[in-house]
């Protein structure tokens, strides 16, 4: 970090303060991860100076056929790695990928049909206040109170009662497969289109590990940083019946120039993705939920569902500890390394703000290298915290054990596996 070092000494630091933090620190929150040292450069380059408003061959400025290849060969590897028609690469996160396919599949006032956020779905999917449940008119399907799944009949039922205008399948907090055969029936029954939104396991679905959301959807949109382990961004999928209505949702829609650093790492992250060792990745993500999932039901943790098919799981804190609240959870596992957020589970009692959960996620630890025996190590901890009072003198001794093993771990260096 020479120039950085010279110019602002301050920021540099602070940088250097943030990446010993992620290197002596779990992260467990389970849409964060750590890209490659190939994907950090693309991000970094010279491309941040470049202004390119449109898209390949059909740019507002001069100067632009460097960014016109990037951008192409991004565009070109997210259709091959999604089997899409076409793809957009130019969001700038998941929540405008979401407001720009509804931008160009539908008219203010009309109706959204998402999963609750407070059961797992996303603010995105038609929260009063984001702009999806402000323009649009939102209603929601949730979880079965004794299973805490998605009961396809009832998201069924609803449908046809309701009648939406677009169905949005996908979640930011539930840990079970996501049934896009059905949601793309549902769709085609109601005669929507369907926006499958598979931010968090994107990683999961291209590493083959989850049933695959795009011939059954409209609209795919997904974040690119979290499992599959990009920059932070995010592309949208189309049929390609949709790709020019998209293609203005998103500029002049919603956007004005794009990030094309930004895309230039979408693109490496893409071609990491359709690697064999890629695959291997999801793989190991969800082996490392399930070894931890198991060893924290074994010691009498609760889970929301009762465990998970994905790469995060919700711990229920009541069924150990009526009185610890999410929000007081996650500030002592943080006191002990152990980096997760607060989490409303299904039919909370409890405010958002202090919620009754956990969620634990395994993607990054999964990228250092932990495998089940480190899940073992990791579940012990977060049950000798939990069932602590936060007494400072605990959470110094488990931040150190978790600094000891962050150091056998470290995050990789130009490869990730
Ligand atoms: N903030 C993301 C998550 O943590 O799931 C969703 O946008």
């Amino acid at each position: 970090m020479g120039y950085l070092e010279k110019v602002d000494p301050r920021i540099a630091e602070i940088i250097r303060a943030e990446r010993r933090r992620q290197s002596e620190t779990l992260e467990m929150i389970a849409s964060e991860n750590h890209v490659s040292s190939a994907v950090l450069e693309a991000a970094g380059s010279v491309f941040t100076d470049k202004y390119a408003e449109g898209y390949p061959g059909k740019r507002w400025y001069c100067g632009c056929e460097n960014a016109d290849a990037v951008e192409q060969l991004a565009i070109d590897r997210a259709k091959q790695l999604f089997g899409a028609e076409h793809a957009n690469v130019q969001p700038h996160s998941g929540t405008s990928a979401n407001l720009a396919v509804y931008l160009a599949a539908l008219k203010p006032g009309m109706k959204i049909m998402g999963m609750r956020l407070d059961q797992g779905g996303h603010l995105s999917h038609g929260l009063e206040i984001n702009l999806s449940g402000i323009c649009y008119k939102a209603i929601h399907y949730g979880v079965r109170l004794d299973t805490e799944t998605l009961d396809m009949d009832d998201v069924r039922r609803q449908a046809l009662s309701e009648r939406p205008d677009i169905l949005v399948a996908g979640a930011s907090a539930y840990s079970r497969i996501i049934d896009f055969t059905a949601f793309g029936e549902i769709a085609r029954q109601v005669g929507c289109p369907l926006l499958s939104d598979i931010a968090h396991i994107a990683g999961l679905v291209v590493g083959r590990v989850h049933p695959d959301p795009v011939p059954h959807s409209d609209f795919v949109t997904t974040t690119t940083h979290k499992t599959l382990r990009g920059p932070r961004g995010a592309v949208i999928l189309c049929r390609r019946q949709y790709a020019k209505a998209v293609d203005r949702a998103i500029f002049p829609g919603i956007q004005g120039g794009p990030l094309v650093h930004i895309i230039a790492a979408k693109a490496v992250s893409f071609l990491e993705a359709m690697r064999q060792d890629f695959r291997d990745y999801a793989a190991a993500i969800v082996a490392n939920a399930q070894a931890l999932a198991g060893e924290l039901m074994g010691r009498g943790w609760r889970l929301v569902s009762g465990g998970t098919d994905n790469h995060l799981m919700l711990v229920d804190l009541r069924s150990r500890r009526a009185d610890l609240t999410g929000h007081v959870a996650a500030t002592w596992l943080a006191g002990a390394g152990i980096i997760a957020n607060k989490n409303a589970i299904p039919f909370d009692p409890r405010p958002p703000v202090e919620a009754s959960g956990v969620r634990l996620g395994t993607p990054a630890l999964t990228t250092r290298g932990m495998r089940a025996v480190e899940m073992k190590r990791v579940a012990a901890w977060i049950d000798r915290v939990m069932m602590s009072n936060g007494e400072d003198s605990l959470l110094t001794t488990v931040a150190r054990e978790v600094r000891e093993l962050c150091g056998q771990f470290p995050i990789p260096d130009g490869k990730q596996t």
